[in-house]
């Protein structure tokens, strides 16, 4: 991968470069048309930021991932030790969204940009139409000291939001593990549940939406994608904790034309309450060859490092200690007690019935 490509340089391939860079020519018209120009401004300063860190430290982003151990972000905090902090050896990071919104897409990228990159890709078990059938835990470092691992998920149908949420809840609460089945694949496509494989505990959720879906679905009025992404960022069970906001990353933008991609994402961020440049990324998977985004894009490049890297950071100062033994025993007892109490009041309940069932025999004798 070339991380030394001069934002804006043609480099001979002026096509190319016109993708990488696309919102240079809103740049031109000066960024400040349309309904919201501010947020338009910020938008663009976050793409030349993207672009001119691409072209600096992009190489140090990737030897950051490829050298990090779950805990390496953490920072103190409220006087306990990283030793006393509950940090899990691999941390877990799930892919979710709606169907086709590029999930699969995402974690080939990540193959592509800090892996190395080979003859078979690294897609998740499909069925015929394409789609994930079950939960697949990706090494997306192809590396044994890898310290995170990301999970990619069978997309929600629209039609069938509730279940959906309700699968991704389930998810969230009790962990997911490589090969699990997904609901509303069928039997035949899912491979054998792995019951061997470990059950991880998700520890950051990235949130993935075809920005050329949500652009149609504010221009015509059909309001069913917007709704079910908006459904989906605000779902309760998926915040890793109160303050922090989804990662979200739009896909699909490159069938936009820049115009229209600049609009979108700042109205898609507005009516889902996002930041529009904080945390929110648009990723085009593949361009415009159907092949994935590779060295011809160093900023898609950088932001892909650099969604994992945020998304490892909220992980790890997610963290909570770990309950001590005392701890343990005080949650012994007060099990014990509430035990004790119940049995107390269960035998109380049968001899104030036995003394009533006794005086009234008494009363029917005399
Ligand atoms: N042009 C373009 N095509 C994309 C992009 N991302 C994904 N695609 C294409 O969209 C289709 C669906 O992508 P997938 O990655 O399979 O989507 P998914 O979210 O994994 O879908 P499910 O597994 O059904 O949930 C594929 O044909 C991809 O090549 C993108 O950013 N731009
Ligand atoms: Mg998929």
């Amino acid at each position: 991968m070339r991380s030394s490509v001069q934002a804006g340089d043609d480099g001979g391939d002026g096509g190319a470069a016109l993708a990488s860079y696309w919102w240079r020519p809103l740049v031109e018209l000066g960024g400040s048309e349309g309904e919201a120009p501010r947020r338009r401004v910020r938008v663009l300063r976050e793409m030349e930021r993207l672009a001119a860190a691409a072209n600096e430290s992009l190489d140090d982003l990737r030897h950051k991932l490829l050298t990090y151990k779950a805990g390496d972000l953490w920072f103190p905090a409220g006087g306990i030790p990283k030793q006393e902090m509950d940090i899990p050896l691999v941390v877990s990071v799930l892919l979710i969204g709606l169907a086709g919104a590029g999930k699969s897409s995402l974690v080939d990228l990540m193959y592509y940009v800090l892996g190395r990159a080979g003859f078979v890709p690294f897609t998740s078990p499909a069925d015929k139409d394409g789609r994930t059938v079950c939960l697949e835990e990706h090494n997306v470092l192809r590396s044994m000291r890898n310290g995170f691992c990301v999970f990619d998920s069978r997309g929600l149908d629209r039609d069938r939001m509730g279940d959906g949420l309700e699968e991704v809840a389930e998810w969230m609460e009790k962990g997911v593990r490589h090969r699990q089945p997904c609901r509303g694949a069928s039997l035949l496509d899912a491979s054998a549940p792995a019951k061997r494989f470990v059950r991880r505990r998700v520890n950051c959720v990235i949130l993935v939406a075809n920005l050329r879906e949500l652009h149609r679905s504010l221009l015509s009025g059909d309001a069913g994608p917007l709704e079910a992404t908006y459904d989906l960022v605000h779902h309760p069970p998926i915040k890793i904790n109160s303050t922090e906001k989804p990662i979200l990353v739009l896909t699909h933008g490159d069938e936009l034309s820049p115009e229209e991609r600049m609009e979108a994402r700042v109205k898609v961020c507005e009516h889902l309450g996002v930041p529009d440049t904080n945390g929110v990324y648009d990723i085009p998977c593949v361009n415009e060859y159907g092949a994935a985004v590779d060295e011809m894009d160093p900023t898609t490049a950088y932001a892909v490092a650099e969604i994992i890297l945020r998304a490892l950071m909220v992980a790890d100062r997610s963290r909570r200690p770990k309950a001590r033994i005392k701890d343990r025993l005080l949650l012994v007892l007060a099990w014990a007690m509430c035990a004790l109490s119940a049995w107390f009041a269960f035998l109380s309940r049968c001899c104030a019935k036995l003394g009533r069932a006794n005086r009234e025999a008494k009363l029917r004798v005399q």
